[in-house]
């Protein structure tokens, strides 16, 4: 790994907050890429504090102070990522579900979707069914969710039957994602669209204003 993008990645497994936003501003100035930066640093970095967290060599307040450098860094690279003075393509709402407070995976499907020219609506985290109804009756075209841990996944199908419950399911396009997310669980719980990855998330969403377009 280039010795700055190995900066990036041992500053966030340190938690080291104002050296990760130095080093990201540093790999910008001398021309890398915001998604070689975020792919190459900055997720393999929250990769290997799940896996120090899962051996038991981290616990909870190194995985928190990791994850809240991951997000100074992303605040970091976020005008990078966006596309300024474009009509929005379409309006997304995203939010974590219900129980789950995981939000830098969510926030960076939200980031990529800015760039990408979408109007975004940060449901944020622990993110209420009634919260999801609103948001569709307000008349959003996508809404997203986003959940880390296997216990909070079945929230997901629950808000899916409360929208057909409430003549809302035909109304907007469901997109879902987090690390224990699969297609399968997507098919199941008859999502719209899975994506494993925060670019593929954008991919759905154009698809999905492409649709209703036709
Ligand atoms: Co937690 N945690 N955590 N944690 N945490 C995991 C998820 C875990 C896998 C760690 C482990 O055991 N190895 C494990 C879950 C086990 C399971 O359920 N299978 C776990 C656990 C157990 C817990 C607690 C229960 C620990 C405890 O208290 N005993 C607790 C739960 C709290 C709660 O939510 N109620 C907890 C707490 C925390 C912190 C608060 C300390 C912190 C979160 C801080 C924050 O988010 N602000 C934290 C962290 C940082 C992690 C790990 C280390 C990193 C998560 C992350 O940010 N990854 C994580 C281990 C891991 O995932 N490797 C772990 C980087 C991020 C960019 O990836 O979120 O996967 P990710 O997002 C990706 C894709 O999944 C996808 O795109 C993103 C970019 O590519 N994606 C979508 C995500 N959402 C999408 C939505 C879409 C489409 C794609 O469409 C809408």
């Amino acid at each position: 790994m280039d010795a700055i993008l190995e900066a990036i990645y041992q500053n966030i497994l340190d938690g080291d907050k104002q050296a990760v936003i130095r080093y990201v501003k540093k790999a910008l100035d001398i021309d890398f890429q915001p998604d070689q930066i975020l792919n190459e640093a900055m997720i393999v970095a929250m990769d290997e504090v799940g896996r120090r967290y899962k051996i038991g060599e981290y616990y909870i307040p190194e995985m928190l102070v990791a994850a809240q450098a991951m997000q100074s860094g992303l605040a970091e690279l976020k005008p990078s990522l966006l596309n300024k003075g474009i009509r929005p393509l379409g309006k997304v709402a995203l939010g974590t579900v219900k129980g789950d407070l995981h939000d830098i995976g969510k926030n960076l499907v939200a980031l990529l979707l800015e760039g990408a020219g979408f109007q975004v609506i940060d449901l944020g985290v622990d993110t209420t069914q009634e919260a999801y109804l609103e948001i569709v009756r307000s008349g959003v075209q996508i809404i997203g969710m986003s959940s880390l841990l296997t216990t909070t996944m079945p929230q997901m199908k629950v808000i899916i039957d409360e929208l057909s419950k409430n003549g809302l399911r035909e109304k907007v396009k469901i997109m879902i994602g987090g690390a224990p997310v699969t297609q399968n669980f997507a098919d199941q719980i008859k999502a719209d669209g899975y994506s494993p990855d925060a670019n593929g998330a954008v991919a759905l969403a154009r698809n999905f204003i492409k649709d209703k377009e036709k």
